[in-house]
């Protein structure tokens, strides 16, 4: 028995590697998170995209509160099981006419999280669609095993330029998103999302949730990472339990959140 998602929609992850659209914050709370976007930018000088990243929730309360919603969990519940940890989250703002995309890439490529029980959910701020640059999917893809090199290009959102290898474009799917809307994709998901060509800026949280059997293979033994449980009971105790926003805004949890950021992509390079 399912919480949120029909079964049809547990099949289609299960065959596809996505799916969407499905609802869950309201329109208002959607709107709520673009202020915080907009507020991080004006209070730390820095673009969203650049450092509202990685634990992109844990300066503002408005944006754990998405995390933790309800209608959010029970989908993510569906597809993963009941125990349930959140062990980061990113921004994706593109500006309009700014030309930034997102390469054909799958995010298994840096999570660095075993065994693969995990998954991105992408909630909408703004309308996301075709011509805002939504995420589109690769069908299947989840199933096989993708090889990529690193592009990096100046207009590539991605860093390190993770370009998957010989992707057919013409098989993708969009998954358009109203504001409060989300999406679930597998991390082996190939996926990608082209330049903002709408008047206004196109703003979303992807949301890194994974099951508590799951350990993060780029920190040295004995490291442990921070995660979030969100949902249920952790047997496993691979991870260090991390606390949710309390307060509106948390300068304090802005700054480390930036600190653990250049930290994770430090250890990336690394391999
Ligand atoms: O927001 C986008 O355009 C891409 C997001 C993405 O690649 C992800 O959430 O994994």
């Amino acid at each position: 028995m399912t919480k949120h998602l029909t079964e049809e929609q547990v099949e289609s992850f299960n065959r596809n590697g996505f799916i969407s659209p499905m609802n869950g914050i309201s329109a208002e709370h959607a709107a709520e998170c673009r202020k915080c976007v907009e507020h991080f930018e004006e209070e730390t000088g820095h673009h969203a995209q650049d450092a509202l990243t990685l634990k992109a929730h844990l300066p503002y309360r408005t944006l754990s509160e998405v995390v933790l919603n309800e209608r959010i969990l029970d989908a993510v519940e569906d597809l993963i099981g009941p125990n349930i940890l959140c062990w980061g989250s990113s921004m994706f703002v593109k500006d309009p006419g700014g030309g930034k995309f997102v390469s054909w890439h799958a995010d298994t490529y840096y999570y660095g999280v075993e065994p693969a029980n995990s998954l991105t959910l992408w909630v909408a701020f703004t309308p996301a669609n075709p011509t805002t640059g939504c995420i589109k999917c690769i069908p299947g893809s989840h199933l096989e095993e993708t090889e990529f090199e690193n592009t990096p290009t100046a207009d590539n959102i991605l860093s390190r330029g993770q370009t998957t290898k010989d992707v057919d474009a013409s098989e993708a799917t969009f998954m358009p998103l109203e504001p409060g809307q989300f999406s679930i994709h597998h991390e082996k998901t190939v996926h990608s999302s082209e330049p903002n060509l709408s008047d206004d800026r196109r703003i979303g949280m992807s949301i890194h949730y994974c099951s508590t059997q799951c350990r993060q293979t780029k920190y040295a033994e004995g490291e442990k990472p921070f995660a979030a449980l969100v949902r249920g009971v952790d047997e496993y105790g691979h991870w260090e339990n991390e606390k949710m926003a309390e307060l509106d805004y948390d300068a304090a949890a802005a700054k480390e959140m930036i600190e653990i950021r250049n930290r994770f992509i430090g250890r990336s390079r690394e391999g």
